[in-house]
């Protein structure tokens, strides 16, 4: 067990932090007992408005209804642009590292401006009216914060997909959130490799008739097939438009984005986020959390097809006037120094990234840390799943040299915002806890039937009072909404997660209770590889589990049952690997596949995972009671066939 002395932050990181324990105690108290006067104050400080609220917050926690700032105006992009410009227009807003070491641009609030408002221009030319959907598919290029920001700014709801999603993934959410309007790239570049975004775009425009523009960003100049009546190059449409676009004035309840995650059914969900609330507390945290100081670089790893990247790379670092990193590439290209090389390079002071990518990065020695100087790294986060303790140690002594304060941020696409971290400064750390909650965060802790479990405890992770940057519902279908977060426990919103509340009331997160995966930090349901797999002609039946891996976090393990007429291969096994990459994308592709005669089922036809987990995770004496099933001889031959996966 780690002493939690043994990571007090040092006097001297705690000396200019924004607060001190006692900071942080006085405000989350008064955040429980005084919202009204806590985020009366925050959104003041942290949100310019262009029409005052009337009602800070109201909220029906048993039906997921919240509104926040109620009659509020705002617009994201004038918070997070103009109203700099008096004071740091020629502060570079975005740093943008390619892949390749040599390439690099800095963009200046100023010319930030001029880049959002033509490309605001282009959409409004092409048709786009406030509240119509505007799907990105781009690459970490600076463009891809142009178009966000540009769809904010007319009052356009963007829905990125992250460029590592399938053609056919890529229709199914354009269809689902009926966009008409995609901006993507020529090619994407990742690891010296180019990804070729504008074919696999044309690949699901075939089965979307109502897109009627791509707007193509050059990033590579290479060969794409063209389409005149629908495509046209970012470019050349900007440089026909005025560079200036008047910000669209939004209800702070206003849809501001559709992000899709994977939940428990095949079937992605579009959490949709509205406008204040999200701005204010993607703001909130970036500012206590990462500790943000005027003028400091900070770099967030993340993708912006994920929502860390919309919330920590975009929106909050952009609203609080900070200078934000981007970068294009994979942290071992062109070799394992890379990020300390960039951020040694760029002055960095904040690093945020994914436990996936700390051990990955571990597993390949101390060599490639000790020989970069990285002096100007203050404190570092981890977000995305559960850090490893010896992850945890070795990023804070090896990466940060004992000197920086680890934050490790747990959070959802549905939360919006940081929930549950700790504060530089404030909290004292302990390896592989998430520790506290953040302002106004009431985190609690259910057993299976619903009783509120108090004092140290092991159970289902809820939130009890609605926050400001809260899921408002699923794109479409708000039933689904309802049944998925707040169902299960009535009266709280329901995270699908585990946890466990220590002596300290510290938080630390097991992982996911329902049928989601987390692959290096990406979510995928196990009904989504499921479907995937039985589409393919082969395939009668198919169960999908997780199982532990030491840099992925988790690996997917997948039971097939082949079809009555297929011959199991070793080439029909690579062949719905591949399958599976075409359908949903390449990081959700099965770790490993075993051919399965049938699989366990209860009487009532339910497949028992429980017992798939158990012999994909080799856990065999605690295979628990097999009763139940209809045919207990088909895990006995599991079981024998099971997979070496050392
Ligand atoms: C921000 C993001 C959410 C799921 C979440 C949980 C896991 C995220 C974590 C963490 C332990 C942390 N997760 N942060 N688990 N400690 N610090 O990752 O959003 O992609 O929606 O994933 O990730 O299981 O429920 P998203």
């Amino acid at each position: 067990m780690y002493e939690i002395e043994q990571h007090k932050v040092s006097e001297a990181a705690r000396r200019d932090t924004h607060l001190d324990a006692d900071g942080y105690e006085r405000l989350y108290r008064q955040s429980i007992e005084q919202p009204d006067t806590f985020w009366a104050e925050q959104a003041t400080r942290f949100v310019d408005w262009m029409q005052p609220w009337s009602k800070i917050h109201e909220s029906n926690m048993d039906k997921g209804e919240a509104a926040w700032f109620i009659d509020g105006k705002l617009n994201v992009s004038a918070n997070c642009i103009d109203r700099h410009l008096a004071k740091r227009a020629d502060q570079t807003a975005i740093i943008w590292e390619g892949d390749d070491p040599s390439e690099d641009r800095h963009i200046s609030y100023r010319e930030l401006h001029q880049q959002v408002c033509r490309l605001a221009n282009v959409l409004k030319a092409r048709g786009v009216k406030k509240g119509d959907r505007v799907c990105l598919y781009m690459p970490m290029i600076p463009e891809a914060a142009f178009a966000m920001l540009a769809c904010t700014r007319i009052g356009a709801v963007h829905s990125v997909v992250f460029g590592g999603f399938s053609p056919d993934a890529l229709r199914d959410r354009i269809q689902n959130a009926e966009c008409r309007v995609v901006i993507t790239a020529d090619e994407g570049v990742r690891g010296g490799k180019s990804i070729p975004l504008k074919q696999n775009v044309d690949k699901a425009l075939a089965d979307c008739p109502d897109v009627h523009t791509v707007v193509t960003v050059k990033r590579t100049g290479a060969d794409i097939p063209w389409h005149e009546h629908r495509d046209v190059w970012c470019h050349e449409a900007c440089a026909a438009v005025s560079d200036v676009c008047e910000p669209e004035p939004m209800d702070s309840e206003d849809p501001l984005f559709i992000l899709y995650t994977s939940g428990s059914t095949g079937k992605p969900k579009g959490v949709l986020h509205t406008t204040g609330g999200y701005l204010l507390s993607t703001a909130l945290t970036h500012h206590y959390v990462f500790d943000y100081h005027e003028g400091e670089v900070y770099w967030c790893t993340a993708d912006v097809g994920w929502v860390t990247g919309h919330s920590y790379i975009v929106y909050g670092p952009l609203c609080n006037g900070a200078t934000t990193l981007m970068f294009e590439g994979v942290p071992t290209y062109p070799n394992a120094s890379r990020c300390w090389d960039i951020v040694d390079k760029h002055k960095v002071n904040i690093f945020y990234t994914a436990p996936t990518a700390i051990r990955a990065l571990m597993a390949l020695g101390d060599e490639p840390v000790k020989s970069t100087s990285r002096a100007s790294l203050r404190l570092l986060g981890s977000v995305g799943e559960p850090i490893n303790p010896e992850a945890w140690e070795w990023y804070y002594h090896v990466v940060g040299d004992s000197r920086c304060p680890v934050v490790d941020t747990w959070w959802q696409t549905e939360t919006g915002s940081i929930l549950i971290a700790p504060l530089p400064g404030a909290t004292d750390l302990k390896p592989g806890s998430a520790t506290r909650p953040f302002f106004g965060v009431e985190p609690a802790l259910y057993d299976n039937d619903g009783n509120e479990l108090h004092g140290v405890a092991d159970g289902n992770l809820v939130i009890k009072r609605s926050w400001p940057s809260q899921i408002r519902t699923v794109y479409g279908d708000n039933q689904r909404f309802i049944d998925t977060y707040f169902s299960t426990y009535k009266g709280v919103y329901f995270t699908g997660d585990g946890a466990r509340r220590d002596e300290d009331g510290y938080y630390w997160i097991t992982g996911r209770v329902d049928d989601v995966l987390n692959i290096s930090g990406h979510r995928i349901g196990t009904a989504e590889v499921e479907s995937a797999l039985v589409l393919h002609d082969a395939v009668a039946e198919a169960a999908v589990v997780g199982c532990p891996h030491d840099i992925k976090g988790q690996a997917i393990y997948a039971y097939v049952m082949p079809m009555h007429n297929a011959t199991p291969s070793d080439e029909l096994l690579a062949d719905l690997k591949v399958y599976v990459s075409e359908q949903v994308g390449a990081f959700a592709k099965p770790d490993f596949i075993q051919w399965a005669p049938g699989l366990p089922k209860t009487r009532s036809g339910k497949i028992m995972r429980r017992i798939l987990r158990k012999i994909a995770c080799d856990e065999l004496d605690t295979l628990g009671d097999t009763s139940t099933l209809s045919d207990p001889t088909v895990v006995d031959e599991l079981i024998e066939h099971r997979l070496n996966r050392g």
